[in-house]
Order: C-alpha cells, then structure tokens, then sequence
C-alpha cells in the first residue's frame, strides 16, 4: 500500500469513528433532556472496532449486534435521519420508532438486529451464515458481542456449530474488560482463545483501539472465513462511559477511567493521519462536516411525528396470533 493509499484509509476509517462519536455524544444531551425514550449504552471510546470491522465487509454480508451497539449500525451505513428518530421513538425510524436503541434493524443493509439479550445476537448471525452456505450467497455473517458473552453457553453452542458446519462466520468480541458492574475476569474463568483452541478455530486479538490494526486483520479474517470457516476476532478495548447513559461508575477506580481516555481511538487515528502528511486541516474539515450532518438529523428527528397508538401496535402481533 502507497502512503497516499494508506492515508486515505484512515481518512475514511477516521470519519466513521467520528461519526459515531459526534452521533453518541449527541445521545448524551437528548438523553439527559428526556429526548430519547428507554436506555441507551455508549460506545465511546470503542469506534475503532465498528469503523475497523465494517470497513471489511461487503454488501451482501450480514451483521448482528448487541446491547451497545449505535457503532455497528452507524458503521455499517444506516441512514442517520433513520437512525435518530429511531432512537427518539418516531415515526419515521428505522423501525418506525418501535425498536429503538437495543433493537434498531436494517435489513436493507444486512443489519439483523440489535439486542439486549447477551450473546442473543450470535445465533441469529450463525443463521444467517448458514443461509449464506446454503444459498451460496458468498456472504459473511457477522457477530458482534461484549467479553460478558464469553460465559454464555449460547457462544460455545454456537462456536461448535459454525465449526462443524465451516460457516462463514466472523465472530468479533469487544472486550471491554467489563460485564455491566462485574470485571470479566471475575465471571468467567479462561480466555477466548481457549474457547477457539477447544472449537479448533483461528483467533486473532488485536488492539482494538487502533483502526487501522482492527481493519487489517478484519480484512484477513473475513476473507478466510468466505472461504468457509468461522474466525474469531478479539478486540482489547475501554469503555469510557458507564454500562449505561446515566451509570455513575462509583464501581470503577480513577485510575482506570483516566487510562481509557488515555486510549482513545480517535486521538490516535489523528496522529496516524498527520504523521502520513495530511494537514491537520483536513481532519478539522472531516470533524465539521460529520457535527453539521449530526446535528442537521438531530433536527429532522426532533421534527418528527411519535408513532400513533395503531402503529405501534401495527405488525407486533399478526392477526391470527391475535385471535387465537
Ligand atoms: C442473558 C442476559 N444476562 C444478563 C443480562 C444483563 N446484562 C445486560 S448487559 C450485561 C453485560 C454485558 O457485558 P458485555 O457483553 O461485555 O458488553 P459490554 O456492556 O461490556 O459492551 C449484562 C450482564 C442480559 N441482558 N442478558
């Protein structure tokens, strides 16, 4: 790769984790004014793994996502008008305001779905890698989870599965270090790369702070697991905001939190960029660019109509299953 090439990837790699950060950090103040309905968990701090992987796939693959997972779906394209008056529970939402933020889907652009079940996404992806394999469709599925879902027997059942069937799959942990208000390594006793050793499938950690190692070895594993086989990427990564908006964190010590914001990925991207040449100008024009599209759909979210009573319950319940 030339280092103009190079630097070209990481303008675009950079703009969607500033994206999704202008974007959340919008979230906190609409949250905080009672704009958004129900909760939201932040990503902040882990855009390199959504920017990074996202930048692997293609158009027909598939992705699944968790509880925290505003990144992905941002990453992967969703509209962004769609995106926050789904979040504001509109009308006009990606789910007609019905999902909101733990159950926003797009199948026009693969996304499966979020969910608040942990580990509850992994299935759905390891369908759909087994739709792909049947259907010869060429894509790859994609599952994103949290370390919390390490100790969930739905990964193991589902690591086997992929396994044994060679699908085309790519499991990507985010690992935070924490499960809600637990440490990780206080709730499950090996690492992933023991539950890859037991399945017999390859696995990469990488540091998930860094974009540009996220996207290259989301590039590799991708790539293999279309050939027909499951691949495991592990991305070691901070949560700078608590579990969820409005968690106090009083279970975590100063220290850590200043060594997360010691990681951000965003501040290193930058200084990867500039040390490629690029004026640090060019990297103010990406960040204002993505503040004026964020704040333009914060307005057309606010603008929107709220669902009427026969929407929402429009399409939650068929007719027969109502009758009967
Ligand atoms: C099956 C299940 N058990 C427990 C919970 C409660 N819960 C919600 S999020 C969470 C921790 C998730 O941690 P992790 O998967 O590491 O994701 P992170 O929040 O760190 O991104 C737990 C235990 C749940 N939603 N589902």
């Amino acid at each position: 790769m030339t280092k103009n090439k190079d630097s070209q990837l990481l303008l675009s790699l950079y703009r969607t984790m500033r994206l999704i950060r202008v974007a959340e950090s919008s979230l906190i103040k609409l949250f905080a004014d009672s704009e958004i309905p129900g909760f939201i968990h932040l990503s902040i701090g882990q855009e390199a793994v959504a920017a990074g992987v996202m930048a692997a796939l293609e158009e027909r693959d598939t992705v699944a996502t968790n509880h925290r997972g505003h990144g992905h779906v941002l990453a992967r394209g969703m509209e962004l008008d769609l995106f926050f008056k789904e979040l504001m529970g509109k009308d006009g939402g990606i789910c007609r305001g019905r999902g909101g933020s733990m159950h926003v889907a797009d199948r026009s652009k693969g996304i499966l779905g979020a969910n608040g079940i942990v580990g509850a996404g992994i299935p759905i992806a390891l369908g759909s890698a087994l739709a792909h394999s049947v259907r010869g469709t060429g894509g790859v599925a994609v599952a994103f989870f949290g370390d919390g879902a390490m100790a969930e027997g739905v990964l193991h059942e589902s690591l086997n599965m992929a396994a044994l069937w060679k699908l085309p799959m790519l499991f990507v942990c985010e690992h935070n270090g924490w499960s809600e208000f637990s440490q990780t390594k206080e709730q499950f006793v090996a690492e992933l790369a023991d539950l890859a050793r037991a399945f017999g499938i390859q696995h990469v950690q990488v540091d998930g702070n860094n974009v540009e190692e996220v996207a290259l070895a989301a590039q590799q594993l991708t790539s293999q697991a279309r050939a027909g086989g499951p691949r495991i990427l592990e991305c070691k990564t901070h949560r700078i905001r608590g579990h969820f908006e409005g968690d106090s964190q009083k279970y975590r010590n100063a220290e850590e939190l200043i060594a997360a914001d010691d990681c951000d990925p965003l501040i290193f991207a930058r200084a990867m960029i500039e040390q490629c040449g690029v004026a640090p100008a060019a990297v103010d024009g990406i960040d204002a660019e993505v503040e004026a599209q964020v704040a333009a759909s914060v307005l057309a979210g606010r603008a929107d109509r709220q669902p009427d009573f026969a929407q929402a319950f429009a399409d939650v319940y068929t007719a027969t299953a109502a009758q009967g």
